[in-house]
């Protein structure tokens, strides 16, 4: 059994969602990081960084690991789901999880940081911020020109990585009209069940579609969170 340590955020979504492709048992521990509690000594002896998502695999003797890239990657080399066999394969999956983990998510983080929760509005740093998101996003489109998806023909963690932020695009202050091929591919990964099933974990949430009470509510909880 997997313990889950995660809450309604894209990488913890990305996790969840990993598990649910995979069909593997797991036990969600919900971290309620509006608290403060990924910062008390219990979940930092689980996670250095303080920050969901985390898993401890009791099947790998406790095993634990972070990171939201890393989890995945260990997810797919346990199992030998998501991942192509051969090196190559793997590499490319290895690269576009990396695109991800070091592009998409900071730079799409910090645009809903400096678009919905910073105290002060700042264009430059919006601008600045969205643009490379859309930028990013471009790859993406670019890479999905004539394929359904980022690794050959095959749903990998790759795509997850990806999916979880750019389903939330809105909630940066950015439409996708001029992408179709990533609005198509993230279309098809929305229908998945198991993206579903991840997206609810550990509760439903879809920052795109909020009314305007729950986008209020969203926002003042992280504004607390961000200027703690
Ligand atoms: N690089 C990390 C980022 C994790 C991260 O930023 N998690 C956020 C939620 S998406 C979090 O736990 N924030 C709470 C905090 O900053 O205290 C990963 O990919 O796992």
């Amino acid at each position: 059994m997997i313990d889950l340590y995660t809450w309604a955020t894209p990488n913890g979504w990305k996790v969840a969602a990993t598990l649910e492709e995979m069909g593997l048992d797991y036990t969600v521990k919900p971290i309620d990081i509006t608290t403060g509690i990924q910062k008390e000594p219990e979940f930092i002896a689980i996670n250095p960084n303080g920050r969901i998502p985390a898993i401890v695999d009791h099947d790998n003797e406790g095993f634990k690991v972070f990171e939201s890239g890393a989890i995945m990657m260990y997810l797919a080399e346990k199992t030998g789901k998501l991942i192509p066999a051969d090196a190559k394969g793997r590499s490319e999956v290895l690269q576009w999880v990396m695109f991800q983990v070091g592009g998409l998510g900071p730079m799409q983080g910090q645009a809903h940081v400096f678009t919905r929760y910073f105290p002060e509005q700042i264009p430059v740093v919006i601008d600045r911020y969205q643009k490379e998101t859309q930028r990013l996003y471009g790859v993406l489109d670019t890479r999905l020109e004539g394929r359904d998806f980022l690794v050959r023909d095959e749903f990998t963690i790759a795509d997850i990585a990806h999916w979880s932020w750019a389903r939330i695009h809105r909630w940066a202050g950015l439409e996708i009209d001029e992408f179709p091929n990533m609005k198509r591919w993230l279309t098809a990964i929305e229908a998945r069940p198991a993206s579903a099933r991840g997206a609810a974990t550990p509760h439903a949430s879809n920052y795109n579609d909020m009314d305007e009470a729950d986008t209020a509510r969203q926002t003042e909880t992280a504004q607390t969170m961000i200027t703690k």
